[in-house]
């Protein structure tokens, strides 16, 4: 593949940026009273309502978009996204499909991977969680005393862990009925044991949610876990009912003592930050019902067929995507900030961080050559307004870039008082301010207004000016529910997939958390009081010999 710097596309998208550089948010809404209307998309949910997209505060005209999109084709976006519908090996430094769009497709459409039809696969898997969250959630699964299921823990971590658990927290209002779930990850043994506290084991029902089966934090939370349960159930026999495994590793989950009958199966063409669609989702459909986790896939399966068949043009991610392009390559930005002012999506920034980054943080193409061209930003963010009144100082007046997201509900789930109108008001005069910001001018006349001396006017004035210009897209729904919460992360997964195309990385595999993995198997060991030390720097060395003195 040519280098993307090469490009035709590319280099007119530099000539443009240059050409552009003094054209300002504020004068292009000024010039052109249809700027939202011609740079705004909108998503039928149906009975979920319009999803409205306003990108119109990127600083980007019509001919930034044009060119943007031939970047796209001269680069084969297209293609890619063809390839992953049809069941190619996309994922090439690990020769697997990607089809997380297989796990909700829920069209007659045959998904064919090596010559086999994988729907049939999908249908038994999620007929499976269908039973099993229903047969928790009714009480016909009982624990080993005969007495309800009242909690779920789900034990994974990475892709087993942040999906789930950002998803029945942002479906909150629909969890009624169904036992209260719980995540632990971090193999710091306080979260599970802070997890465990109030729980008895009688009734609680553990999932352990691992694609490998092989993943050191989870086995040792999920040791853990089977320890305190025997403490009290004694019985081996009662793991049956205790102990699920969400996993594609049959013989590891019998190694551990799960009944093969208690597995929910997936398969390694799911990646594991794109699993909460499969198996994985178990403790989703535990909490909310399986009818809401079916319309959580239901708007992801919108968010597909239009990403399958749209246009470039008018392509929702592969807009999202190209933006994101242009704000990293040619306006310089390094982060990416996701603003949900959505209390029920606290946790959606971190599930980001691990979609966007852990896709799109390569530095090597496909063909294995050093990129010459910065590749996936930092991202990070708040719910508003909390975050106003903390980092947001930066964005308006720091010396860097931060493009931002703003996820906003017309409509609150809990409609008390004023909140919902001052919510809807901050979110919509932050991405105000970041695109207009004020002069000088401005500034100066405001606090002469208030009656401030010139001389004081003058050493204030620098302080008060906003620059402005800052790019902002918002994603305007009508009410937080299953169906559109399904439909904006499958945004967010085409999106890395359409950047990570345009850089010629590889969006779905992780070699970068492999390293430290490795050495924290070498050094456990070190731990140990009397055992031998390895060859390390003086500083890992000095802090192995400090850590263990302090424990000696
Ligand atoms: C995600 C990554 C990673 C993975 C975890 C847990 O894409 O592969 O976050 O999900 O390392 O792995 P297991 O599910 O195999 O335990």
């Amino acid at each position: 593949m040519p280098a993307l710097t090469a490009l035709d596309s590319w280099n007119q998208l530099t000539r443009h940026r240059d050409a552009t550089a003094k054209t300002e948010l504020r004068a292009l809404f000024d010039g052109d009273p249809g700027r939202f209307a011609s740079l705004s998309a909108r998503l039928d949910l149906g009975t979920s309502g319009e999803l409205l997209v306003d990108y119109s505060k990127q600083r980007v005209t019509a001919e930034t978009l044009d060119l943007l999109v031939r970047l796209a084709k001269e680069r084969g976006v297209d293609a890619r996204i063809a390839a992953m519908f049809t069941g190619q090996k996309i994922n090439t430094t690990e020769k697997r499909a990607v089809l997380h769009v297989a796990l909700r497709n829920l069209s007659s459409r045959a998904v064919v991977v090596d010559g086999v039809d994988v729907m049939p696969l999908v249908r038994r898997a999620l007929e499976h969680v269908r039973r099993a969250s229903h047969a928790v959630r009714s009480g016909l699964h009982r624990g080993y005393t005969g007495k309800r299921i009242t909690d779920v823990v789900n034990i994974g971590i990475g892709g087993s862990d942040l999906g789930p658990l950002m998803v029945t927290e942002a479906l909150r209002p629909y969890q009624i009925g169904g036992p209260r779930v719980h995540f632990v990850s971090n193999v710091d043994g306080t979260h599970i044991v802070e997890a465990l506290g109030d729980l008895d084991p009688e009734t609680t029902l553990f999932l352990v949610a691992s694609k490998t089966f092989t993943t050191q934090e989870t086995l040792e939370n999920a040791r853990t876990a089977r320890a305190w349960f025997l403490d009290r159930a004694i019985d081996a026999a009662h793991i049956k009912r205790h102990f699920f495994a969400l996993s594609t590793n049959t013989k590891e989950v019998s190694a551990f003592g799960i009944d093969p009958e208690n597995m929910f199966v997936f398969w390694d063409w799911v990646g594991g930050r794109y699993s909460l669609w499969s198996s994985i989702g178990l403790s989703i459909a535990m909490a909310c019902g399986f009818d809401r986790f079916e319309e959580l896939l239901h708007g992801a399966h919108l968010v597909d067929d239009h990403f399958h068949r749209e246009p470039l043009e008018t392509n929702i991610p592969v807009i999202l995507g190209l933006l994101g392009v242009w704000n990293t390559n040619f306006l310089g930005a390094a982060s990416h900030a996701v603003l949900p002012y959505d209390q029920y999506l606290h946790r959606l920034p971190a599930y980001l961080q691990q979609a966007d980054m852990e896709s799109n943080g390569k530095s090597v193409t496909l063909g294995g050559e050093r990129v010459g061209w910065d590749t996936g930003p930092v991202l990070f963010g708040e719910p508003g307004t909390n975050g106003q009144h903390a980092f947001y100082q930066l964005i308006h007046q720091g010396t860097r870039l931060v493009p931002c997201d703003f996820l906003v509900a017309a409509r609150s789930h809990n409609p008390v008082g004023r909140h919902h109108r001052l919510l809807l008001a901050n979110a919509l005069a932050q991405s105000e301010a970041l695109m207009r910001g004020k002069t000088e001018e401005e500034a100066r006349a405001e606090l002469e207004a208030q009656g401030l001396s010139q001389e004081a006017t003058r050493e204030l004035a620098p302080h008060k000016v906003f620059t402005g210009n800052r790019p902002s897209t918002t994603f305007l729904y009508d009410r937080l529910d299953p169906r559109t919460l399904g439909a904006l992360i499958a945004l967010y997964e085409h999106r890395v997939m359409v950047m990570g195309g345009i850089w010629d990385i590889n969006s779905f595999d992780q070699w970068g958390v492999e390293l430290g993995k490795q050495l924290a198997t070498r050094i456990v060991g070190e731990l140990e009081p009397s055992a031998p030390v390895s060859q390390h720097d003086s500083s890992t060395a000095g802090l192995i010999d400090e850590v263990r003195r302090r424990n000696a």
